[in-house]
């Protein structure tokens, strides 16, 4: 019999496990769903099968689910499934979870020592023709994109040498290739990263090696047309912690934040290392070169923001006293010394999201989340404590804001960004409200360019869907 599991943040309240996979075909719609919206948005979800083994476990370790909602000709179905996971399937026929802390190993029932720990549930992404479910520990797992079955772990023909890959993928809209990276590249707490590149077609055509300052949870970076930029902050991981039975992470303010940065086609020799106080980012929304000087866009804040990661760093900082601020970096190549540039262009929030026809170029719109006190009270849902509730679009250059929030005891969950076909109109955003009073999931879908209008189409789903982690849009050609 399965016991309950903790009242803890990571697994009560919204944050109940859901467990539930299902499909629901010809979801309800209140408005309307233009006909041009054809493709699938894809989610991951970490959903924990089981309670954690050890007492109480961080909303991130859970197992990996991909939900799917499919638009097709003003029709949307809904599915989910979990991603069956070499530890899925050992905890599902020990009817119990047999792994201890977020990736240490060390902490793992005796009965799947050496056994692959990955759930892969960060990010769904298309490339290549196949559907990959990524998590930064681990290789990417296949999935069939109209099942969700899974299919197997990819890595790349056998000639990935990381082991590791990360969630966070940047695709070239001009030349379709992936561009990727691995941190731990060649194991637990190592300083290795690996930097690749995939081909239009999903080949891996470079691999090339370089090592961090320090170990560092890398867990995004950034790509232009001329440059790769990787950022890292120190939240750290050490071997002999691990050994120990400690924390994967913790938060190091006293160590300095590194951004390398080196042509894209250049040489990993080539990174130049700038310097600075510790900073703390998990996502950036876009970076562009303009001649010499290299820009990155991010939400970026003073302290690590994960409750389970503070904890074991024994500090506690309410995300609105970690001084956090949208930001632009900005890196002059052309002069000496290791300092770069700060704009504030906003709010603090995190999600950042650019239309993927305008990743790594200049740019002017993007859209991201934050937490509106005006919107409503503060509510849990999701990893680091209170959800977002307002969406924002951003006009980067003038720092112009828009904002929607659905208003009530409700939180958003990451938004995706639906191109349209139509000259001139810039798209549309969809995302999950999660109803707190009612235990329920909507959708709204609205016009990114007037997200103050509020939706023009209301989804309903009739379960709560768990809080969500990444998802990307996939347009119908390219399925
Ligand atoms: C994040 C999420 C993860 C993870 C590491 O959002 C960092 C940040 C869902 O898993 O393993
Ligand atoms: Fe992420």
């Amino acid at each position: 019999m399965t016991q309950p599991f903790p009242d803890t943040m990571d697994f009560g309240g919204y944050n109940a496990p859901s467990r539930v996979e299902c499909e629901v075909y010809d979801l309800v719609v209140e408005g309307r769903l233009p006909e041009e919206i054809n493709g699938t948005w894809y989610q991951s979800v970490p959903d924990p099968q089981y309670p954690p083994m050890l007492g109480n476990d961080t909303f991130i370790s859970g197992d990996g689910m991909v939900r799917m909602l499919r638009f097709e000709n003003g029709h949307v179905d809904l599915k989910q499934r979990y991603i069956q996971s070499e530890r899925w399937k050992n905890e599902r026929l020990a009817r119990r979870s047999l792994y201890g802390l977020y990736r240490n190993p060390y902490t793992d029932d005796p009965a799947v020592r050496g056994k692959s720990r990955s759930v892969y549930n960060t990010t769904p992404i298309f490339h290549g023709g196949r559907l990959l479910a990524l998590k930064e520990d681990g290789r990417a797992m296949e999935l069939d994109p109209r099942t969700l079955a899974t299919l197997g772990e990819w890595d790349y023909r056998g000639r990935l040498r990381s082991q590791t890959m990360t969630a966070h993928t940047r695709p070239d809209p001009e030349t379709g290739e992936l561009y990727f990276f691995g941190y731990e590249a060649g194991g637990l707490a190592t300083r290795d990263v690996a930097y690749c590149i995939a081909d239009r077609d999903g080949e891996l055509r470079r691999e090339e090696w370089f090592q961090a300052p320090y170990c560092a949870s890398m867990h995004d970076f950034a790509v232009t047309r001329e440059h790769a930029i990787f950022p890292v902050f120190p939240t750290t991981a050490d071997l002999d912690r691990l050994k120990a039975g400690g924390v994967h992470w913790v938060w190091e303010p006293r160590k300095d934040s590194f951004v390398g940065i080196m042509p894209r086609e250049g040489s990993v020799k080539d990174l130049r290392w700038f310097r600075g106080p510790a900073r703390s980012a998990y996502h950036f929304m876009n970076a562009f070169t303009e001649g010499s000087r290299v820009h990155l866009d991010f939400g970026c804040s003073k302290v690590n923001p994960f409750p389970f990661i503070q904890h074991a760093s024994g500090i506690r900082v309410d995300p609105r006293e970690a001084g956090g601020r949208f930001v632009r970096w900005t890196f002059d190549l052309s002069k000496p010394g290791e300092s770069w540039e700060e704009t504030v262009l906003g709010p603090a929030g995190d999600m950042p999201r650019a239309a993927a026809k305008d990743a790594m170029r200049d740019y002017e719109v993007g859209y991201y989340q934050t937490f509106d006190p005006a919107a409503g009270r503060p509510l849990v849902a999701g990893p680091v404590g209170a959800g977002f509730n307002t969406i924002l679009r951003l006009e980067v250059r003038s720092g112009r804001l828009n904002r929607f929030s659905p208003g009530g005891e409700a939180t958003v969950q990451e938004h995706f960004h639906v191109p349209s076909k139509a000259p001139g109109h810039e798209g549309y955003l969809g995302f999950i409200v999660d109803r707190h009073d009612q235990h329920l999931s909507e959708v709204f879908l609205l016009e990114a360019g007037g997200i103050e209008r509020g939706p023009i189409a209301r989804i309903k789903v009739p379960l709560r869907l768990r809080v969500g982690v990444h998802g990307n849009w996939v347009p119908g050609e390219a399925l």
